[in-house]
C-alpha cells in the first residue's frame, strides 16, 4: 500500500492520541472535571464527552464517501448533544470508547487505496472534501481540544 508521508502522519496522529488524552487526563483531579473557563463553555468531562461522539461521526462520515457519489455528511449540534445525560458519565466510558474507535479509524485509513483518499463527500458547512481531508480534519481535532482543556486548567489553577 502507498500512503504519503502526510497520510502517515495523520494514521500516527490518530493512534497515538487516546494515550495523549489519558496523560494529561491523568493529571486532573476528579474535582475538577466540571470546571470551565465561562458560563455556555464545555467542561474537561463534556469536551471529552465531545470527542467521542466527534469520532463516531467521524468514522460514519469517512465511510459514506468510500460508497456513495459525493454524499451529504450528517451534522450535528454539539451543543444539544453536550446537555444529554451521557456528558456526566465517568471519563473511563468515553476513554474506552476513544481507543475503540481511534483504532477502527487507524486501521481503515491504513487500508485506503489512493483512489479511496480522493473520494468527496459534502460536509455541511465546510462543503466538498476529499477523505484525506476528513482524516486530516479529524487527525487535528482532539488536539484543538486538548488546548482548550489546557486553558480551564490555567484559568482555574490545576
Ligand atoms: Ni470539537
Amino acid at each position: 500500500m502507498s500512503r504519503t508521508a502526510q497520510q502517515n502522519a495523520y494514521i500516527q496522529q490518530l493512534r497515538e492520541f487516546p494515550a495523549k488524552l489519558r496523560r494529561v487526563l491523568d493529571e486532573i483531579p476528579a474535582e475538577h472535571l466540571d470546571k470551565r473557563v465561562g458560563e455556555g463553555e464545555w467542561s474537561t468531562r463534556q469536551i471529552v464527552h465531545h470527542l467521542v461522539d466527534a469520532h463516531c461521526f467521524a468514522v460514519y462520515r469517512i465511510h459514506l464517501p468510500l460508497f456513495q457519489e459525493k454524499p451529504m455528511l450528517p451534522d450535528w449540534d454539539r451543543d444539544d448533544y453536550a446537555r444529554q445525560a451521557d456528558y456526566a458519565l465517568p471519563l473511563d466510558n468515553a476513554l474506552a470508547l476513544l481507543v475503540t474507535l481511534h483504532e477502527r479509524l487507524a486501521t481503515l485509513l491504513e487500508a485506503l487505496t489512493p483512489d479511496q483518499w480522493t473520494r468527496i463527500g459534502i460536509h455541511p458547512t465546510r462543503g466538498e472534501l476529499t477523505v484525506e481531508q476528513l482524516g486530516a480534519i479529524y487527525a487535528g481535532h482532539g488536539d484543538g481540544h486538548l488546548k482548550q482543556i489546557a486553558d480551564i486548567r490555567a484559568v482555574h489553577g490545576f
